[in-house]
């Protein structure tokens, strides 16, 4: 075991898989494990999408490869893994990171609206782990990461969908790890607070009622930025995490530990 402290958080000669990471959470957390050493290739659902995120990388002196892949179509997911497989390598670390959500109350909902939710936050998830978790099994070791919410824990009106799926990642999580811990795979789950990104903006709109129940809500006192996200994410993919599996790391500036300020 290397005791080396500060070696075990290194991610060198490592290949990490980033869904959904041109921009927001991906995106940070993706340009921190590069930062780590870690060779990034990330997705995302269209060619536009991957070349915006190309060039983002490209500023930051990241040389990360981009895919257009839908990660709720097994036959795309399976040919990008089978792909990255043969031109950069097995991949060491899958973060589980694209996701969606559909603010609608839910009697208004439509099955199909929630089913869409379901399809990208949750089963996602299972078919890209399950396209890349042979591969690790034969390299003798994985990390997979996936990115759950306060919805993993707590339900809010308009979110029925979103608290569905991210409740389901979690013992998604947990299953992974109690499944495939034998083989040297870590699945563990990290769950972002209220975190200033294009999914949320509506919610920080100027004057939003939200905006400031957010802030008086986070005992930190403040909205979360995509870089708070980038240590527990670093942690959760290195050797510094070995026997750590089947946990949910929440990263949310106490919002889960507080029940909040009388009126
Ligand atoms: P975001 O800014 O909306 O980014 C999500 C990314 O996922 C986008 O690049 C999006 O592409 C991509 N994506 C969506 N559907 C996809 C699909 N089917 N296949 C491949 N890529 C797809 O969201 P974010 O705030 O960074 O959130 C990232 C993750 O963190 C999500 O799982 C979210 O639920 C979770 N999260 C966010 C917060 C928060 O406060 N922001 C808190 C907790 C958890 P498009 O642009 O094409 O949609
Ligand atoms: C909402 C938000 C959340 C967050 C996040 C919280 O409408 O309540 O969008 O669900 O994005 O997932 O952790």
């Amino acid at each position: 075991m290397n005791l080396d402290y500060l070696k075990q958080f290194s991610l060198e000669g490592k290949i990490a898989l980033v869904t959904g990471a041109s921009y927001g959470i991906g995106f940070a957390i993706a340009k921190g494990m590069a930062k780590a050493g870690a060779t990034i290739v990330f997705n995302d659902i269209n060619q536009e999408l991957v070349n915006k995120g190309l060039e983002a990388y490209k500023a930051e002196g990241i040389d990360a490869k981009g895919y257009v892949c839908d990660v709720t179509n097994e036959e795309q997911v399976n040919a990008m893994v089978k792909q990255i497989e043969a031109e950069v390598g097995i991949i060491d670390i899958l973060v589980n990171n694209a996701g969606i959500i559909k603010r609608i109350p839910m009697t208004e909902m439509t099955a199909a609206e929630f089913r869409q939710v379901i399809d990208v936050d949750l089963n996602g998830p299972f078919i890209v782990s399950k396209a890349v978790i042979p591969s690790m099994i034969k390299k003798g070791h994985g990390k997979i990461i996936n990115i759950c919410s306060m919805m993993s824990e707590l339900g809010r009106e308009t979110v029925s969908a979103y608290a569905a799926a991210k409740g389901g990642l979690k013992m998604l999580t947990k299953n992974i790890c109690s499944e495939y811990g034998a083989y040297n795979i870590q699945c563990n789950g990290l769950g972002p607070g209220y975190i200033a990104t294009p999914q949320t903006a509506p919610l920080r709109e100027d004057g939003h009622p939200f905006n400031s129940f957010i802030i008086s809500k986070t005992p930190a006192g403040r909205w979360g930025e995509p870089e708070d996200l980038v240590g527990p994410a670093v942690f959760l993919a290195s050797d510094a995490s070995n026997f750590v599996n089947g946990h949910i790391l929440y990263v949310d500036g106490g919002i889960l530990a507080y029940i909040g300020k009388q009126p």
